[in-house]
């Protein structure tokens, strides 16, 4: 059985949409951020950087335990455990690849970096204007492709479920654009998918 140590952040839903979606049934452990728990000495053994999500998989590679620290890499992980949402069609495959770097390593990483400045006593206007504008052209990025295809690899894949946590955490932005349509119908088209659904209601 797989156990999974997590939030209701944009990191955090990303492995349990997976799961979700992938039909693999987990066990859920709530992980309050604001009261400091992922600090606790007992986390901390599981994930050294005192962060989620965390994953362990009892049954991971050689029936050993595996326990994952990076929620794209638990990604990579249940979609090669279960044959799910890694293209089989070398093209697309490459494309889901791609995509999914870009939303770790652009997207989420500016994200990231724009919520902890935020939470600084004296936030740093100009620096998070910046990361703004970036992260509103990486959703223009998207939504040109999202023009192109239904879905980022060309057919749903893990990059889709990758950046669908923080397409809706990032809502309001995506909202204030006044454009963006096409990322719109994809956002739309991902919320109505029964495993989606019920992963963000699990972390509501
Ligand atoms: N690259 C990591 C990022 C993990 C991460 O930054 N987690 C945040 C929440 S979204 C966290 O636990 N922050 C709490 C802290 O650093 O104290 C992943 O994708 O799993």
């Amino acid at each position: 059985m797989i156990e999974l140590h997590t939030a209701a952040t944009g990191n955090g839903r990303r492995p349990v949409i997976m799961l979700e979606e992938c039909g693999v049934p987990y066990i859920l452990h709530r992980i309050d951020l604001a009261k400091g728990e992922q600090k606790k000495a007992g986390y901390l053994a599981l994930n050294p950087l005192g962060a989620i999500p965390t994953m362990i998989d009892k049954d991971g590679p050689g029936g050993h335990k595996l326990v994952l620290t990076q929620s794209a890499a638990m990604l990579l992980y249940l979609a090669e455990k279960t044959g799910r949402f890694l293209p089989r069609d070398g093209m697309k495959r490459a494309l889901a690849y791609q995509w999914l770097m870009h939303v770790m390593s652009d997207s989420q990483a500016f994200s990231g970096v724009h919520f902890v400045l935020g939470a600084l006593p004296e936030k740093p206007e100009a620096a998070m204007a910046h990361l703004l504008k970036r992260m509103n052209e990486y959703f223009s990025f998207a939504d040109r492709r999202l023009g192109e295809a239904e879905y980022l690899a060309g057919e749903l894949s893990l990059a889709d479920l990758a950046l669908y946590p923080l397409a809706d955490r990032r809502r309001d932005l995506i909202e204030r654009s006044g454009g963006l349509a096409n990322l719109k119908r994809w956002m739309s088209a991902m919320a109505a998918r029964p495993g989606v659904a019920r992963a963000m209601r699990v972390l509501s």
